[in-house]
Formats: C-alpha cells, structure tokens, sequence
C-alpha cells in the first residue's frame, strides 16, 4: 500500500494519495490501492471520511498522462472503467466523504473531489478539466458530474476551455464548500467530519442514499424513496435515542448505530 495510505482516528477515517513526486497523479496502481482501502474500512466504527493528497501542493494532477498516452482503445475502455467504477463507489459509498482539496485538482483529480459528497479546498487550490486540450473528452465522469454539481454554463466553460480556476472562483460557483488556509484544511475537513459522525449513522446513511438516487429521479418518485428511508429509521434504536434525548431534555445522546 505505497501510493495510498489510510489512518482510523475514533470514527473519522483518512485516506490520503501519497504519490507527490507525481503530484498523486492516478495511475492504475493508484485507483487498485484506493479500491483496496475502501475495503479495509470498518464501517461499523467509522461514520466519515476524509479524502486528501500528501504534500501541499497537489489532490491528484489528474489521471497519470504516461501510462495513458500507451493505451490502445481497449486499454483505454478498461483504465477508463476501473476509474469509473472506483469513482461511482465513493459516490455511492454507504458513508459521507468528505474531500480535503489540497493543490492542484485537475482532471480526473477533479473528478475524483467530485465523487465525494463535500468538498473543502485549501486556498491554493486549483481545479480544471484540462482533457479537451489533451485531444480527449474528460474520462472518469467529469462531464455528468461537474454539470450536476454547478450551473450547466460553467461546467460547459470549464471543460469546453480547459481553463483551470482557483479555489475561490470555485467557491463562487457552487463547486467547493469552504475555502481555507492550507494550514487549517484537514482541522477543517475533521470538525466537518466529526459534526456528522456525532449524528446518527443510519439516518446520516439513509440522507446519503437519499440524496443521491433522489437526483435521478422525478420528483414524484423521490419523495417515495424518502418516504421508504424514513420509515426504516424507525426500526432503529438510534431513532429512540434521539427523540428520547429531546423528549428527556438531555444533551448527551449516544447513537449505537443499530
Ligand atoms: N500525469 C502524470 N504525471 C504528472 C501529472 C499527470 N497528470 N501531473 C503532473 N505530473 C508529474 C510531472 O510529469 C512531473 O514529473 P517529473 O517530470 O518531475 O518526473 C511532476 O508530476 C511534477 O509536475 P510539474 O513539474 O509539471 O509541476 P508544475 O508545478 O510545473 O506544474 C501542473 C503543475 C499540475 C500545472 C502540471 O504538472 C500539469 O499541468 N500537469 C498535468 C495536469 C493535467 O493535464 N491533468 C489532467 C490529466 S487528463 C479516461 C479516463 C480518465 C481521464 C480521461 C479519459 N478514459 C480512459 C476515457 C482523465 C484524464 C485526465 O485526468
């Protein structure tokens, strides 16, 4: 586990790319290492994670432009679905993920911050879709993505010019959360991180999935999905909890995750 490394502390797990003499640029190796972490979380103990780069000056330079520029087409099918499919797993994954965006998130290292549900960037931040430039369209999902995230027009400005913005003209268009000084950006993702692991896991789960299918459906049969979630909330003891804790005037409350 070379190019990804990952640390449990109490219910928050960090996982960082850990390729800086390439900026994290994701190679084949990387996305495989990434996968496998995933697999090592224990999400019965870990109710949030943290994903950033090593080094201050990049989250992932994008997908490793010399081990793409060999690819035939079917080389090219197959790099291009294992990014999509490890892509799609973060999006989806049962717990919150939050990216710490720490330098240069460009291409697929765009696309990466965007699988995560919330984004954090450091002020030197840098995000962009550089593929047209590269004689390619973006790969790993920047084009559904990016014009689900932001207003349709900008996501066309960004990838139709490949122009790279800073952090705070992403800020200004919806595509990062919050803009901090580089050396407050994992204390930051970390308090975000603890706000929601303090509430309880499955009704943080259930938003997730929520949330996420609910975009792709009509608004008719979203609410059915909600609906359905809800109402598994209360075959939790965690549901008891929290409303018992209001009820009983208590501040401490105790989620158990069952
Ligand atoms: N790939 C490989 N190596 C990279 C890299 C990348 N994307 N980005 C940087 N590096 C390496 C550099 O080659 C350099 O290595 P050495 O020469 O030292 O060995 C090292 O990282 C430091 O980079 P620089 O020397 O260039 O550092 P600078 O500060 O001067 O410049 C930079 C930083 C981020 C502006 C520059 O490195 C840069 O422009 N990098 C490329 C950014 C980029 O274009 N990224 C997008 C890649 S395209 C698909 C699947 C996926 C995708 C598309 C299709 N399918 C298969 C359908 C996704 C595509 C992309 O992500």
């Amino acid at each position: 586990m070379s190019f990804v490394t990952y640390q449990a502390d109490g219910a928050i797990g960090t996982i960082l790319l850990n390729r800086p003499e390439a900026l994290n640029a994701l190679n084949s190796k990387v996305l495989d290492e990434l996968n496998a972490v995933l697999d090592q979380v224990d999400q019965n103990v870990i109710r949030c994670l943290i994903l950033s780069g090593s080094g201050e000056k990049a989250f992932a330079a994008g997908a490793d432009i010399g081990e793409m520029y060999h690819l035939n087409e079917e080389e090219g099918k197959a790099f291009s679905k294992k990014g999509n499919d490890l892509f799609r797993r973060i999006e989806t994954f049962p717990l919150p993920v939050i990216a710490a965006v720490n330098g240069y998130a460009l291409g697929g290292g765009c696309e990466l911050a965007m699988a995560c549900d919330i984004r954090i960037a450091s002020e030197n931040a840098v995000f962009g879709q550089p593929e047209t430039g590269l004689g390619i369209t973006p790969g790993f999902g920047g084009t559904q993505r990016l014009a689900r995230l932001i207003p349709a027009g900008y996501a066309k400005q960004m990838i139709y010019t490949a122009r790279n913005i800073k952090a705070e003209e992403a800020l200004r268009i919806g595509l990062v959360n919050k803009v901090v000084p580089i050396s407050d950006l994992m204390n930051e993702a970390n308090k975000i991180a603890s706000q929601i692991a303090a509430n309880a896991p499955i009704a943080v789960r259930n938003a997730k999935a929520d949330i996420n299918e609910g975009l792709e459906l009509a608004m008719d049969l979203a609410m059915t999905v909600e609906e359905k979630r809800f109402g598994a909330c209360f075959n939790t003891n965690d549901q008891k909890e929290g409303m018992g804790a209001f009820l009983e005037k208590r501040k401490e409350k105790t989620f158990k995750n069952n």
